[in-house]
């Protein structure tokens, strides 16, 4: 089974869980993309649901298929976020960020009451940290911040490049004006004690670490789907 049917069948199997009436908050990706098509099948049929979306990218996509949406400032308590990431632990701790999209996907998260990842198998992780972890900074003082978040990781005994994401020859800018630096630690067997290190640093906008936010996990793989839960 291709990549793209395992993103879709996560995706169908997190349709299950939205209700009429429901208040989504809808993720970024190309898993997150599989349900927003899968949801705008159910909306054009008659679900009536609102979202807000994690992207611009996202807004686009559901202006076009016909999801209506709103915002944190209209509606400040969402019911269910359903979003992809790039790394699952058995505990569902992510990594999120690859898509650039951390900051809003984690505000979106905090605002709602649950939050369902889906994704294919392979982003199943023992301990997470394989997948480089994305932090969000400001523009000012980018060397200092760079080198905070350096001196934060060897206390943990964490150690690897740091690098600026790229687009091309220019630096990835986010949705919200910020910078991401893709930190390459490897295993992050004390993910508490580096997202509590990261917020810490004044230029740390936010991190791609989500602990506590998911209670369900849709893992697709060849075999079936499997469904985490906490
Ligand atoms: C977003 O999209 C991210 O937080 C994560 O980086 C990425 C996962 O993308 P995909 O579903 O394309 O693998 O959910």
């Amino acid at each position: 089974m291709d990549a793209r049917t395992l993103k879709i069948k996560a995706a169908a199997e997190a349709l299950t869980y939205v209700r009429d009436g429901m208040r989504l908050g809808i993720g970024t990706g190309s898993t997150a993309e599989e349900f927003v098509r899968l949801l705008a099948v159910r909306v054009a049929s008659g679900l009536n649901v609102i979202g807000v979306p994690t992207s611009e990218r996202t807004a686009a996509l559901c202006l076009e298929l016909g999801v209506k949406l709103t915002t944190l400032e209209e509606t400040p308590a969402l019911d269910l976020t359903i979003d992809g990431a790039d790394e699952v632990d058995p505990q569902l701790a992510l990594i999120k960020g690859g898509g650039g999209a951390l900051l809003r996907e984690k505000i979106v998260a905090a605002a709602s009451t649950e939050m369902i990842v889906i994704a294919d198998e392979s982003k199943l992780v023992e301990t997470l940290g394989a997948f480089p972890l994305p932090i969000e900074v400001n523009r000012f003082g980018l060397a200092a911040t760079k080198l905070a978040i350096e001196q934060a990781a060897i206390r943990l005994g964490l150690a690897g490049p740091i690098t600026m994401r790229m687009t091309g020859t220019e630096a990835f800018v986010t949705d919200g004006g910020h910078l991401i630096l893709d930190a390459s630690f490897g295993r992050i067997p004390d993910t508490r004690a580096l997202s509590d290190a990261l917020h810490a640093i004044p230029g740390v906008v936010e991190h791609g670490l989500f602990l506590g936010l998911a209670r369900v996990a849709i893992l697709a793989g060849a075999d079936g789907i499997r469904t985490l839960t906490t």
